[in-house]
């Protein structure tokens, strides 16, 4: 039977619309609860209501505002990062959200953009306390919210978690140990869409790094037990209710503006391993680089990486600032020109949004999709698409709820501080070549 792609997720639409009227009965709380407290003088990006600043225990400071965007859920912006030591927040994104969530099912029959076309951003969902531990919920106003009287959502939780090793070193005695338990600034949301639920969380650590994932969870979409042709794998008893497989491509939209400028230069790294030669015992390995001049679909590839460099700013060797972008491990779903690539570097222009099926009316001609950006222009103001997929063959484990699975990327401080951030202060002289 064929099946209108529309037809499905106008029911996936109904079913969050229901959800979320269940849950409004429940937990309808004043709205006054949302409003701002009276707080100190607000940063001038944004008022406190809106402002994420945490400082770790280890002493790096995190700052930023959030919004919500009643599409694409939550917005960082103007993240900046203090770690001990620099006298001044380093800036570092502008901007970070996500760009889309492309889910093609195998069969064929059914193609979502979860963010654009499922109501990603109006399934927010209230958190419980627990799920916020030792963290805040805040209250998030849903814009244009579908169901009304459900407008506020105690969805959005920032808390801090520990990550084990930040580094150890043994020290110049056998009774020295330098060593730092690493923690990290915890923001995310849940989303709810049809039967999934994608928790995005975003991930400060306290040595600079941005790790970025989105989690999906919740349940299989029981629509889709009906994988008759091989591509699905069956989860009930013997060869029964066969879950159809299914991509999840997760797009990550990202500004930076490092120093304070948003005209980073890309830069992309290549190494070669050649055979042993001229007598040397080993293979070599040659490093290249190129500069990014114009726009560029990019292929992830062994010993190739990518960063994008400040435009101003130097740490205190000299050396100019960037963030490396280090995509997570992935399946790269090649159905469509968006999915083909592992990033994207697009010239800025505001109404390209959404990695596919981008909303707003940039006029005639201009293509709807990440793909169709890339078209020569040369990089003034970059921003960087990281297209990360799972190909989700379902298993008996999945039922029930599902297990979280992730998928995301980090981006990785290199030479933004002059040495490790987190340096203790006896070896703070150890910088270059050791005496
Ligand atoms: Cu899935």
């Amino acid at each position: 039977m064929p099946v209108i792609s529309n037809s499905r997720a106008l029911k996936r639409t109904a079913l969050a619309l229901a959800l979320a009227g269940l849950a409004a009965g429940v937990t309808a709380q004043a709205p006054a609860a949302a409003r701002p407290k009276a707080a100190p003088a607000p940063p001038a990006e944004c008022s406190a209501a809106y402002r994420i600043q945490q400082k770790l225990s280890t002493g790096t400071t995190w700052r930023m505002c959030w919004r919500y965007h009643k599409e694409a859920g939550l917005v960082l912006e103007h993240i900046t990062y203090q770690p001990p030591g620099e006298a001044r927040p380093v800036k570092v994104l502008a901007s970070a959200k996500l760009g889309q969530i492309h889910v093609p099912y195998d069969d064929g029959e059914n193609e979502y953009h979860d963010l654009t076309q499922a109501g990603f951003g109006q399934g927010l969902k209230d958190l419980a306390p627990g799920e916020c531990p030792g963290g805040t919920i805040r209250t998030v106003r849903v814009p244009e919210a579908w169901d009304p009287s459900h407008q506020n959502v105690k969805g959005l939780c920032t808390t801090t978690r520990s990550r084990g090793h930040a580094y150890r070193m043994q020290g110049d005695t056998a009774n020295k140990v330098f060593q730092m338990q690493g923690k990290d600034l915890l923001v995310y949301t849940v989303n709810q869409v049809g039967w999934y639920e994608y928790i995005t969380e975003w991930r400060f650590q306290d040595d600079g790094t941005i790790a970025m994932n989105v989690g999906a969870t919740g349940s299989l979409s029981p629509m889709d037990y009906d994988a008759g042709d091989g591509r699905g794998w069956p989860i009930g008893k013997g060869a029964k209710a066969y879950a159809t497989s299914h991509s999840h491509n997760v797009f990550w939209r990202l500004n930076f503006n490092l120093d304070g400028s948003t005209k980073g230069r890309v830069e992309q790294y290549d190494s070669k391993v050649s055979a042993p030669a001229n007598g040397r015992p080993a293979p070599t390995n040659k490093t290249t680089r190129t500069p990014i001049t114009k726009e560029l679909a990019g292929d992830a590839r062994n010993m190739r990486w990518w960063r994008v460099v400040s435009a101003t700013g130097r740490n205190k060797d000299g050396h100019p600032r960037s963030y490396e972008i280090v995509p997570g491990a992935g399946a790269k779903y090649p159905g469509r020109g968006y999915t083909k690539h592992d990033v994207y570097f697009t010239q800025y222009d505001k109404c390209e949004q959404y990695a596919s099926d981008n909303l707003p009316n940039c006029g005639a001609g201009h293509g709807k999709s990440v793909d169709k950006w890339v078209d020569g222009q040369t990089l003034k103001n970059p921003v960087v698409w990281v297209n990360v997929g799972f190909h989700h063959v379902a298993r008996d484990e999945d039922q029930q709820p599902m297990p979280v699975h992730w998928q995301g990327l980090s981006v990785v401080p290199r030479d933004v501080t002059a040495m490790n951030p987190l340096t203790p202060a006896e070896l703070a002289g150890r910088n270059g070549r050791p005496e």
